[in-house]
This record gives C-alpha cells, structure tokens and sequence, in this order.
C-alpha cells in the first residue's frame, strides 16, 4: 500500500518510521511518503493559511498551496509505479465519518491512501471540490472521535497505524487479529502473564487448566461481561446476552427442557421432512432418565430457559446432543456458547468431540462447520443424519 500525507508539521509524524509501521516500511510493505505542505507556497514567508471570508476566529488553510501539493503527489505516485491510479483522499476533520475498525478494514484494502492534514480553524471547502471534480479523487472527511484537536496529524498517525497493521504481513501472527476488540464487536477478555501469584492476586485457575475449550468460554463470558458493562452500545443480537446463566440441569428443569425440546425439533422435523426424531418421540420421563447418564446445561435467561444441551462420555470422544435454543432466540450465538459450554467441560481424556445433525439442517450445519466440525463416518443406522466430529485442540 502507498500512504502520502501532507501537513505543515512533517516531523509530527516521524513516529510512522518507528514500530511495527516502519518494520512494514522497511520490509516494502507499506510505502508512505511524507510532504510538508510549505514546499508547495511561493512567497518568502511560505504563507498557507489567511483570514476567514465572513469573518470569525482563526485563520482558513489557503487553497492554492493544498492543490499544488496533491497534483504533485498523484504525479509523484504515478513516477512511483501508480499508473493510473488515483489515491482516496482522507481529510481529517472533527465534522467527518466516526472512524471505526470496519472503516479500518475498508482502507486497508485499498491501494493508494492520501491523508490531507489540516491546521488552523481548517482547510479552504474549495481543495475538497478540486480534489473531487479537477483530480477524480475519492474524498473522505473522517474523524477520530468525538473531541476537538488542533489538527490532523494525531488523526493520521492513528489511522495510518490502524489500517497499516491491518496489511498482511504486518502484524506478526495475523490470528491474533482475530479476538480483538471492536474486530466482532465485543471488548478483549482480562489478559495475564506470569508470575502465577503477583501481590497475592492469583491468575484465573481456568487459564492453567490447559483445557481450551474452557478457556475460549470463559474468555468469551469475559468479552461480553465487560463489553456489557463499559461498551453496551456495542452489543449486538448475535454477541448473545452478557446475562446468560449456564449451569448443570437438575429434576427441577425437566418439564422446561421437554418443552424446549419439543419446540426446537419441530423446525428440525421440517427442515429434514420427518417426526421420527428421537427428541421428538422420546416422553418425558426418558428425558429424566437421561440426567443419569449424560451431563445437561441449561441457559437462562432473566429465569426463562432459553437455551439445553447435553454431553455424553463415548470413549476419548464427548457426544454432544440436543443442543436446543429457544426458537425465538436464535441468531444470537446462544448454539455457539452452549456449544463451548459442552466442549469445556470435556474431561482431560477426551480427544474428540462429536455430534449429529440433520442432514438438511442448513443453519446446524452451517454453526457446526464454523465451530471446527466436519463430517464423519455415518451411523447406517440414522439415515437422513450426518455424524460430525471435531479434534480436540490440545
Ligand atoms: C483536523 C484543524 C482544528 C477544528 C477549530 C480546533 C479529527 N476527532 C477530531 N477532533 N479534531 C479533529 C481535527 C481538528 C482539526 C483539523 C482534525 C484541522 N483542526 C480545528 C475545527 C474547530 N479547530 C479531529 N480527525
């Protein structure tokens, strides 16, 4: 990516050669030109700004040095093997586009960036017609956030940095992208490191228990707790509820479980055009049974049970089933968190994890396969069914 930025204080971002950013610029990642909008006035005092037409505080950028400096970086971008090319102007400005890690996303895969760094009350409105309709450009008035600085550069240098860790090979282990906040919307879980016991404050025992599935839960509870608490604005239908409560199922839940149960693989009979469904045939007290011999979770929410699930030790491998989520709620990501719930309570022998869906259960499907599972040998004896596994991460 080439990256021109044009200000009357260059040395203001002399930190873009430091860092992960200017590891990207020495690695040929990232090409990023800085030009110092005075080289571009005529008079002795390199004038670039003058009083307000209409009067009012301050001084207004003048508009001749701004067109001057972006002809001469498109020319300078077409020397440098950008023919043809045009490069997205952003403009700075308290007034402009909240910035976001979607916008992030969004420069990021452009090739060509020009951030225009205004000073004084701001710059002349006609640079932004001249870029528009003389240049072709693409402009953009972006803003930081909702605050008042002097000028761009701040904005630049944080912008820059947000989408150039986004070019790949920038950022060392691009997974770590992945869980960061505001990159699904939710904040980042606590994070710790050693010593084990610091000032008689312990790490979170689940994060020495090896066991990952456990881990992911917890930090996933951790995200939303946190983002429900600082960041409520930020959460969506599909982060699930920061107020979930998932605990083993006693006598109590049955009647509700049966008639979760019910509901949910109704849409499942649909779905796969039959009611010969075990969870659909089986009565009341066989559920009951069932606590016996398999673990159950159920999830409330606000008392009402939205959500069961049940795992079955065969062997290395923990059978999952009857993973139900109220009807009305799905979307939210209540299958996925039950689905951790069951995977992090695997004790330390299993290897795998394994399930069976419908085999026209698109959406299951669909959670299942994001979730790491995939297909396994069918059971001859449920046709009509695909047998899923899954390795567990050690
Ligand atoms: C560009 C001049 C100063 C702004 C009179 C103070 C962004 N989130 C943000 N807050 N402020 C800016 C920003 C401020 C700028 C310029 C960006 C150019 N100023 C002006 C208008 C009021 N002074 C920003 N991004």
């Amino acid at each position: 990516m080439r990256i021109d930025v044009v200000s009357i204080f260059p040395d203001y971002l002399a930190a873009l050669d430091l860092s992960l950013i200017g590891k990207a610029r020495e690695d040929g990642l990232l090409d990023v030109a800085v030009h110092d909008l005075r080289d571009f006035t005529h008079d002795r005092h390199r004038t670039v700004d003058d009083t307000p037409y209409g009067g009012g505080a301050g001084m207004v950028m003048k508009a001749q040095p701004w067109s001057e400096a972006l002809d001469h970086v498109v020319a300078q971008g077409h020397a440098a093997g950008l023919p043809g090319g045009r490069p997205h102007l952003v403009v700075p400005g308290p007034g402009g586009t909240p910035f976001t890690q979607a916008l992030a996303r969004q420069l990021a895969d452009e090739p060509w960036l020009a951030f225009a760094c205004g000073r004084y009350e701001g710059i002349d409105e006609r640079v932004y017609e001249y870029a528009r309709e003389d240049l072709g450009l693409e402009v953009s008035v972006i803003s930081l956030g909702d605050y008042v600085l002097n000028g761009g550069e701040v904005a630049v240098l944080a912008m820059v940095e947000a989408v150039g860790r986004l070019i790949p090979g920038v950022i060392g282990n691009a997974e770590s992208l992945v869980e960061e906040s505001h990159e699904d919307g939710l904040l980042e879980y606590p994070i710790y490191t050693k010593p084990q016991q610091w000032k008689g404050r312990e790490v979170p025992p689940v994060l020495l228990s090896g066991n990952h599935a456990a881990i992911a839960a917890w930090r996933h509870d951790q995200r939303l707790a946190r983002t429900a608490a600082r960041r409520p604005d930020l959460l969506h239908p599909s982060h699930g509820d920061a107020d979930l409560d998932v605990r083993l199922a006693t006598a109590a839940d049955v009647p509700e479980i049966f008639t979760l149960v019910r509901a949910c693989y109704v849409d499942e009979a649909h779905a796969n055009g039959t009611l010969d469904i075990p969870a659909l045939t089986e009565d009341i007290d066989t559920l009951r049974a069932s606590l016996d011999t398999t673990r159950t979770w159920v999830a409330r929410k606000a008392g009402r049970l939205v959500g069961s699930v049940r795992t079955e030790v065969r062997g290395d491998s923990l059978f999952i089933g009857r993973l139900c989520v109220a009807p009305d709620l799905r979307g939210r990501g209540l299958g996925r968190r039950l689905l951790e719930r069951a995977e992090g309570s695997a004790a330390s022998g299993i290897r795998t994890f394994s399930l069976m869906t419908g085999a026209r259960s698109e959406a299951n499907l669909r959670m299942y396969r994001k979730a790491g599972y995939r297909p396994a040998p069918p059971d001859p004896g449920s046709p009509g069914v695909v047998a899923l596994v899954k390795r567990r991460r050690t």
